[in-house]
């Protein structure tokens, strides 16, 4: 039997278990990358493991984040890790030098290799053929240091692209439609692996585009075949020798299989707050627009700016709409730079921001109160933006530039002809702002600014695990809700003590407070609990405060590893209608907790408050259940040290 892209490169690195969905398997991990929101975490936790050089083919930190540096913490934070990863082995990407996604796209990705890398948007990389999967920060660690990293084996979804985008249509869009078929659940445990006549039809980027956001579906990752398209943006990047061909075999087998017909797919906005809130803009043009950002790993390539820079030539950015743009490496702007679009851009009236994150992750230009904000991102999250009340819509770049123009949500379409943008045959290439790792580490000295505290480490599961249910939440909860980012709380990403104060906060203000007061006790949460981004601080906030456990419908794949690797209990209800059978205050205990872990996946949990018993689920593989009886990851990597 033939094999999808997916079992081929997962074959190629196994280091144990069945390739059969849902049991757990490890592979072996050729590249990682860091940034610096999650990367001061993870090159902490590399320095605990005491190994001194990473085994990887290649590691990279970026710098892209927390960019702002509104005070000494995060400039601290960038000497940290440039000096961490100089002295061990690690590429340095400086800031400046762009978006960790977009960067690694364009400079190291390598079809049929795996990449891990403490970003949810890793899979980006599935655009040039690679396995790339976003992981918690602990996980990237050990990775670095040669270890597996394991996974459950995930189904794989094939997405048949049938014909060609018509004008004005983007990759976008495309993703966009996913979105509203799958939902932002609808990838759980799947990868989505990309097929049919359509794909030919797509550049590097514009695959790159639709992998990056299919961390939205929930998915593992996404991937795209590596092919001639593949291997004309690699010789444009001066890295032809980089290419191999990889594409499924004509037999292989898929356990679901979607369609989508290019031809009939028109633009497309997610509505707030959801990514998968999806309408077609010819249905809601109109609305009055107040911001428009573009850029983000999803939507800042070279062509994307270049569409962006042609819609504007000659054109003012309406009145009322204040327009942000953040061109996604320094090899896209110095090209827009040197062609003249930038020109054109500023010329029209947008303002420039460094290449960077920026306000994706709400460092600076939130919206104006109840502000309606066209962005090319990827997240709408409620109040990620850095204003509760903004409404925030993610639409294509064609849509964005638009709609600056006019005022309102516009249908490009009604612009007449679209731009025709050609890929470059060769991009501009300068490395000057990646800095090699130092050839003898041993000499390399680290520095630790004052902002670097210890991150808490759990105990033992002790045998009985009691508390208060602290709150009750619903569905979707986003780790933007359980450990928010914006400009004033990044800087704190090397500070877990100081960032706990801010866990929750979103839902209920007293959250950390009432944590305390009580000594820790349970998250209840409804379905896929703990969407979103991989940053390990969403686990490490409860750990500080005490959180013992979180009992949900279910959770996403992330976060549901991190509160594994910090010893937190991840448990579902084995009866979702259980849910209405706890309340916030009811006091809860899970007896005979080591017995009940190791001896399977069903548990008997006690609301001690109502006297009832209420069965819980824990679907953990043995070495997850090693790991929370031991405490977390690395309590359990020293116990196995130690043995
Ligand atoms: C995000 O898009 O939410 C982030 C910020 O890139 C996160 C990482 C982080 O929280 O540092 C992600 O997606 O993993
Ligand atoms: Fe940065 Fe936004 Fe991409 Fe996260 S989603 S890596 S914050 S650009």
């Amino acid at each position: 039997m033939g094999l999808n892209l997916v079992q081929k490169i997962i074959k190629e690195h196994l280091i144990s278990g069945e390739m059969i969905p849902g049991k757990e398997i490890s592979i072996r991990i050729d590249q990682t990358l860091t940034q610096d929101s999650t990367g001061t975490m993870a090159y902490l936790q590399f320095e605990a493991m005491g190994i001194p050089r990473v085994k990887t083919k290649k590691s990279v930190a970026y710098i892209d984040h927390n960019t702002l540096q509104a005070g000494f913490e995060n400039a601290d934070d960038h000497k940290y890790i440039q000096t961490v990863a100089a002295k061990h082995g690690i590429y340095f990407s400086r800031p400046g030098n762009g978006i960790c996604h977009q960067v690694h796209l364009e400079r190291f990705g390598v079809p049929g290799m795996t990449l891990l890398g403490s970003d949810s948007h890793t899979p980006t990389g599935g655009g040039i053929g690679m396995l790339a999967i976003g992981a918690g920060g602990l996980d990237v660690a050990v990775a670095m240091g040669g270890g597996p990293y394991y996974l459950m084996m995930p189904k794989v979804c094939r997405v048949v692209l049938k014909g060609k985008l018509q004008p004005w249509v983007a990759a976008k869009d495309i993703i966009l439609e996913l979105l509203r078929i799958l939902s932002v659940k609808g990838g759980v445990g799947k990868v989505i692996e990309y097929a049919g006549e359509g794909v030919k039809t797509l550049s590097v980027p514009e695959r790159a585009t639709i992998t990056n956001m299919g961390a939205e579906l929930g998915a593992t990752t996404s991937i795209f075949p590596s092919d001639e398209i593949t291997r004309e943006f690699l010789k444009a990047q001066d890295r032809e020798e980089d290419w191999v061909e990889l594409v499924a075999d004509d037999d292989a087998q898929y356990d679901e299989e979607i369609v989508i017909d290019l031809d009939k797919l028109e633009p497309l906005a997610a509505q707030p707050h959801s990514p998968d809130n999806i309408a077609k803009v010819s249905e809601i043009k109109g609305l009055k627009v107040d911001q428009v950002a573009i850029g983000s790993c999803t939507n800042s390539s070279y062509v994307d700016m270049m569409k962006v820079a042609a819609i504007l030539k000659g054109k003012t950015v309406h009145p009322s709409v204040s327009l942000v743009i953040a061109p996604g490496s320094k090899q896209v702007l110095t090209m827009l730079a040197q062609n003249g679009a930038l020109a054109d851009m500023v010329a029209a009236g947008a303002r420039i921001l460094e290449s960077a994150c920026g306000p994706c992750i709400g460092m600076g230009q939130a919206p104006a109160s109840n502000a309606v904000s066209l962005r090319t991102f990827n997240r709408n999250f409620e109040g990620r933006s850095g204003t509760a009340s903004a409404k925030v819509y993610l639409v294509s770049p064609e849509v964005a530039a638009a709609s600056a123009l006019t005022g309102v949500l516009t249908d490009p379409r009604e612009l007449g002809e679209a731009p025709s943008i050609k890929m470059p045959e060769r991009f501009l290439i300068n490395d000057n702002m990646v800095i090699p790792p130092a050839p003898e580490g041993s000499d390399v000295e680290v520095v630790r600014g004052p902002n670097i505290k210890p991150f808490p480490i759990n105990k033992k599961l002790p045998d009985t695990v009691s508390g208060k249910a602290l709150i009750k939440l619903g569905d979707n909860i986003t780790t933007d809700h359980i450990m928010p980012s914006n400009a004033k709380l990044l800087p704190y990403r090397s500070n877990v003590p100081y960032l706990a104060e801010f866990c929750l906060t979103p839902c209920d203000p007293d959250f950390p407070k009432r944590a305390k007061e009580n000594g820790g006790g349970f998250i209840i949460g409804g379905v896929n609990y703990g969407q979103g981004s991989s940053r390990e601080h969403a686990a490490l906030a409860p750990l500080q405060l005490g959180i013992k456990g979180v009992i949900a419908k279910s959770f996403a794949r992330i976060h549901m590893a991190n509160l594994i690797n910090s010893g937190i209990l991840p448990m579902t209800f084995a009866d979702e209608a259980d849910y209405d059978r706890i309340d916030a205050g009811d006091e809860l205990v899970l007896e005979n907790a080591r017995e009940q872990v190791k001896n399977g996946s069903e548990l008997v949990l006690k609301n001690k408050t109502k006297n009832i018993d209420i069965k819980v689920k824990m679907s953990l593989s043995q070495r997850q259940v090693e790991i929370i009886l031991a405490g977390g990851l690395l309590n359990y990597t020293s116990a196995s040290a130690g043995k």
